[in-house]
């Protein structure tokens, strides 16, 4: 038989482990997917200074890994008012072909805005995120001034 006691002690533990994952991640970031840790920037910058100001901190520009990564950090996004930001995916090795900007390895969940990628004037190769039309994505110049979100 279950007792109150022993849910008291269910409660205690499972909130053990929510206050552990929760200051798993140092101030100034949120805990998220898979117990990764998301800082989302006060400030714009093209897409290669947010690569540096990630690595600076100890991460990586965001890298998309599935839907439910992609929702979390988006929903957040807006919270924070971001209009737009940089997500860490580029074709820039080779046009049209996508993939994640640190770790090189292939994209292969996609969520374009309709029209896109366009690679606007041929030289779009940098991935934006429109939080305000449906959380879709652009390909946009990478010299354009984003905020963005860093993950580790
Ligand atoms: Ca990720
Ligand atoms: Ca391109
Ligand atoms: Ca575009």
């Amino acid at each position: 038989m279950v007792t109150a006691n022993k849910i008291t002690a269910l409660i205690i533990v499972f909130s053990f482990f929510d206050y552990a994952a929760t200051y798993k991640c140092s101030i100034g970031w949120y805990p998220g997917y898979r117990g990764n840790c998301y800082y989302f920037s006060r400030f714009g910058a093209t897409f290669w200074s947010a690569m540096s100001f990630c690595k600076t901190v100890g991460g990586k520009l965001v890298e998309i890994d599935s839907y439910r990564e992609f929702n979390e950090i988006t929903r957040m996004a807006i919270k924070k008012r971001f209009p737009t930001f940089w997500i860490g995916i580029t074709d820039l090795y080779y046009e049209g072909a996508w993939q994640k900007a640190t770790t090189q390895a292939r994209q292969s969940y996609f969520r374009w805005y309709s029209g896109e990628p366009n690679s606007d004037g041929g030289k779009e190769n940098c991935v934006e995120v429109y939080t305000n039309r449906g959380m879709t994505w652009n390909d946009q110049s990478c010299s354009d001034q984003n905020p963005f979100v860093c993950e580790k």
